[in-house]
């Protein structure tokens, strides 16, 4: 009934952004069609709304499908994935995060009074948009109370990242907390998708996936090759990040954090390849022995 509508209703629509997402979204992830059945609508907010608050709310309707975020960066299960969301753009660099739930907010850091743009799609497990799911509404933003502006840029020289627990060839459980030391840098969640600041960014966290390998096929920042996004398991800003590897044989492997600019490209000096720091764990997990 509802999901059936929304799936025809949404028919046009993700036609018409079809082509431009083919282009535009996510380097590094390859635009699949959905297997049907899976309805994506935006509910919060509705197109036109005026919205006074000083962060963005979004409320989704989600149908056959599972927002599973643990599974993130695991390899594909058909009906399974997360919410990739983008604000005035259909692109990785104004991906204001990836969610699981189908209320949250994004930070009006940054974002101007006016009009704008709210874009979302499914995504599979590696990132791969969905494509024929994708809504957009446009809102006009009024806050009452504006949002602090973007940070002044400092510096971006000389940043580091290291991880600090679990210790290099630790045996884990499938849950635990990575710790990570950063130097010179700023990491800030309201600020992902936003306008590059220097000295500012946040965190990717990779499974079993190299990130100075991964920099050598593709070349340049904001070139990222194809396997940039699988793999990927977070885009966090805390130095204390929950790592759920669940979806993970028991075993070794590698994990790495990545420094990230605000538009998800690898923050680099120049002549330097990216900054990252990686461990290896060995990992037990009762559920997949
Ligand atoms: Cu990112």
């Amino acid at each position: 009934m509802i999901r059936s509508q929304t799936f025809r209703s949404g028919v046009a629509r993700a036609l018409a952004l079809a082509g431009l997402l083919g282009v535009g979204l996510a380097p590094g992830a390859l635009a699949q069609e959905s297997p049907d059945g899976e309805a994506l609508s935006i509910a919060f907010p509705t197109d036109g709304a005026v919205l006074q608050s000083t962060d963005i709310p979004v409320r989704v309707q989600v149908g056959g499908f599972n927002l599973a975020c643990d599974e993130a960066g695991a390899p594909d299960r058909s009906g399974a994935g997360h919410l990739h969301v983008m604000l005035d753009g259909m692109s990785m660099a104004q991906l204001t995060n990836f969610y699981c739930t189908q209320e949250f907010w994004i930070s009006g850091q940054g974002v101007q009074a006016g009009q704008h743009t709210l874009t979302l799609d499914l995504a599979t497990n590696t990132h791969a948009d969905l494509m024929d799911t994708a809504k957009s509404v446009t809102f006009l933003y009024q806050p009452t109370k504006p949002a602090a502006a973007l940070p002044q840029s400092g510096s971006a020289k000389g940043a580091t990242v290291e991880i600090s627990a679990p210790k290099n060839g630790a045996t884990v459980g499938p849950q635990f907390k990575l710790e990570v030391k950063p130097t010179d840098f700023t990491a800030s969640c309201d600020l992902e998708g936003k306008q590059n600041v220097a000295g500012f960014g946040h965190y990717h966290v990779f499974v079993d996936m190299d990130p100075g390998a991964m920099m050598m096929g593709g070349g340049a920042p904001g070139a990222m090759d194809m396997m940039s996004m699988a793999g990927m398991i977070s885009m966090p800003c805390g130095s204390s990040i929950p790592v759920d590897l669940t979806a993970w044989p028991s075993g070794q492997h590698m994990l790495s954090v990545e420094l990230e600019q605000n538009d998800h490209t690898p923050l680099m000096e120049p002549g330097q390849g990216p900054k990252f720091a990686t461990i290896t764990v060995n990992l037990q997990n009762p559920f997949q022995p």
